[in-house]
């Protein structure tokens, strides 16, 4: 017998794709898919299986629709998103939440409300266009971290990003049966322009439903808007963490090789353009992830796994020098999608690449010529600052495959807090326990703005664990999920927190690749394999463990100057930093008692080596 849902459905599919439906025995699927192909009334529909035949389907279509065209090499493509439609809009994403709930910092909106406003967005919006039904899972397949996921898209680009960036699942749909454990993204581009970008800017909206765990997205075309694996997908998965005591983290995930063959697995936060990318592609270590990550406790072990298995990463500043893993991935024939980029005779270019770049072109803003100005009269560069490429992981030749396949995950044994910070934090540093790096380090983050979201650049905004634009529970539950998750460990991950952009007189005090000092350093750290000096807020690395890593590590000279002005204490603006975080927080109710514990305890001891040292107390006055 036949539900209704898929009786709908079969009368609004063709046979073969009706097939492919009939297939997964989940009731819940059938209604969900029925109701929602009905509302959007595309003319066609297309779903994909896992086979290698949909996927082709579906890159073919993205070339035959326009929204990606080939470049000379094979397997490339360039996807253009519309001129204003080139980052986040924090502005009309929204969480769909029931009335009386409040989520401070959050954009929220009553539910009803807001699933009235984006169904009546949405209805009929497909008409004229194919609608692609893909499924997806979150994490690695079969596992006690996997989460599978349903697209609905009529962008063959946003299904064709989704087959770079996450593992297959209708066989996992299918093995699964009636679950209602699934995530549920409906997507539109809406109506297209003759560049095929989306034209209805003003209705531009991104709406999460947390009761139903469905994201819908209308009249954008940009990935972090629209992909419904990555970003939109993060909303719903730090929610489901936080009822269910594990974490859903925006982070990297990469070895660091110690001696002696010796793996150590690291997670790192840091918001977007902040160095997270760059940190996870150093060439002699290894990548397994470089934005989400799902860590459990297992057996009393904190395991992480990379949530994809690609990347949608920034271009722009790869050259060959800082960069070579990168730049050698983007200049071989492995399948990509470079998006916003210029391109000239079917090559891509982009700001910063560190070669000649024509004067002329195709780019975000249609045809380019250099000193072309948009209708606000600002210059318009040959690239966006946030264009991208998209790629699987696989393609990296420092990929550590069986971390990123192993079901189990890694076990964590350091977790990295960074942001961009030009006066306050040192370049690295060590908190004294859990709750001290999870408030110090994670809560109390803060980062100059950048071009990742729409809005001005350079203003210092708080955002802990670098979650802020993408959190969808009330910061105090988030909190003490934290705390209560390391505290029922038996072993814990050290914390560390690290800074690369630290400024004098407009001076950077570090160079690009200084990270990869910092991060030998804390791999020796998570072992005891090396002291520290411990200072008012942490333990910082001694002058002279860092001269000799970077010798081995970078083959340079490491001064003592270089290293007592980046590694000095900072009292004023340490002190500062506490005040701005203790009244984000103070207004706030439900916050854990133990954040302004740690806030009071690291200000008494900045205070007391006040007294002894003064405003600005050097490493080697701390060292004993
Ligand atoms: C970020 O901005 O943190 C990204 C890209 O990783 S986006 O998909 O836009 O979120
Ligand atoms: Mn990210």
């Amino acid at each position: 017998m036949m539900n209704d849902a898929l009786k709908k459905l079969e009368e609004l599919l063709e046979k073969e794709q009706f097939e492919k439906i009939k297939a997964i025995s989940n009731p819940y699927l059938h209604s969900f898919l029925a109701e929602w192909i009905e509302w959007l009334e595309p003319s066609k529909v297309y779903v994909c299986t896992d086979s290698e035949y949909d996927e082709e389907y579906v890159r073919w279509k993205a070339l035959y629709y326009g929204e990606e065209k080939m470049l000379e090499t094979p397997r490339h493509t360039v996807h253009y998103d519309n001129y204003y439609d080139q980052a986040r809009d924090k502005q009309n994403t929204k969480l769909l939440v029931p009335k009386g709930i409040n989520l401070p910092f959050l954009n929220t909106m009553d539910r009803e409300e807001g699933l009235r406003e984006i169904k009546e967005i949405m209805k009929g919006i497909m008409r004229g266009k194919e609608l692609f039904i893909g499924f997806f899972v979150l994490g690695p397949k079969n596992s006690v971290f996997t989460i599978p996921a349903v697209q609905l898209t009529d962008s063959a680009y946003v299904m064709h990003s989704e087959f770079l960036l996450y593992r297959k699942g209708y066989e996992e749909f299918k093995r699964l049966g009636p679950t209602r454990n699934f995530l549920k993204f409906v997507h539109s581009a809406g109506e297209l322009d003759e560049r095929k970008t989306s034209k209805n800017l003003d209705k531009r909206r991104i709406y999460i439903d947390l009761v139903d765990e469905t994201v819908y997205s209308a009249n954008t075309q940009y990935g972090g808007n629209t992909i419904g694996l990555k970003k939109l997908a993060f909303r719903l998965t730090i929610q489901r963490a936080v009822r269910e005591g594990w974490l859903s983290e925006h982070m990297f995930l990469m070895r660091v090789n110690g001696p002696n063959g010796r793996k150590t697995y690291f997670t790192g936060a840091y918001p977007s353009m902040c160095g997270k990318t760059s940190t996870a592609m150093i060439p002699w270590e290894n990548i397994v992830g470089d934005d989400l990550v799902f860590i459990k406790n297992l057996d009393g072990v904190a395991r992480a796994v990379n949530v994809e298995i690609g990347v949608f990463g920034i271009i722009e500043g790869i050259n060959q020098k800082d960069d070579p893993i990168i730049w050698q991935v983007l200049h071989s024939p492995v399948e990509i999608i470079f998006s916003n980029v210029l391109v000239k005779d079917g090559k891509p270019y982009w700001n910063g690449m560190g070669i000649e770049i024509p004067d002329e072109g195709e780019n975000h803003s249609g045809k380019w010529w250099r000193g072309k100005r948009d209708a606000e009269g600002k210059e318009i560069p040959p690239s966006h600052k946030n264009a991208r490429f998209t790629v699987r992981l696989e393609a990296f030749p420092n990929l550590d495959r069986e971390a990123l396949e192993n079901p189990c995950g890694v076990e964590v044994g350091g977790m990295i807090f960074g942001g961009r910070d030009p006066d306050t934090w040192p370049p690295v540093r060590e908190s004294f326990n859990w709750d001290h790096g999870v408030i110090t380090m994670g809560a109390a983050l803060e980062s100059e703005t950048t071009a990742a979201t729409l809005g001005k650049e350079g203003v210092r905004a708080f955002n802990p664990m670098s979650i802020l634009d993408f959190l969808s529970v009330h910061i105090g539950d988030y909190l003490r999920n934290y705390l209560e998750f390391g505290r029922k460990l038996k072993k814990t991950p050290k914390i560390f927190a690290v800074n690369y952009f630290l400024r004098e007189n407009g001076q950077w005090l570090n160079e690009k690749l200084d990270k990869a000092v910092w991060l030998k350093w804390m791999e020796l750290r998570v072992h005891n394999d090396v002291g520290a000096i411990e200072t008012p807020i942490g333990y910082i690395p001694r002058y002279e463990d860092l001269k000799v890593l970077f010798r081995q590590v970078l083959n340079k000279d490491y001064s003592r100057e270089d290293y007592e002005k980046q590694f000095k204490i900072r009292v004023p603006e340490l002190l500062a930093k506490i005040d701005r975080i203790w009244k984000i927080y103070e207004p706030i109710d439900n916050i854990p008692e133990e954040l302004f514990q740690e806030l009071e305890k690291e200000r008494k001891r900045i205070l007391e080596a006040r007294e002894k040292y003064g405003d600005y107390i050097s490493p080697f006055a701390l060292e004993k």
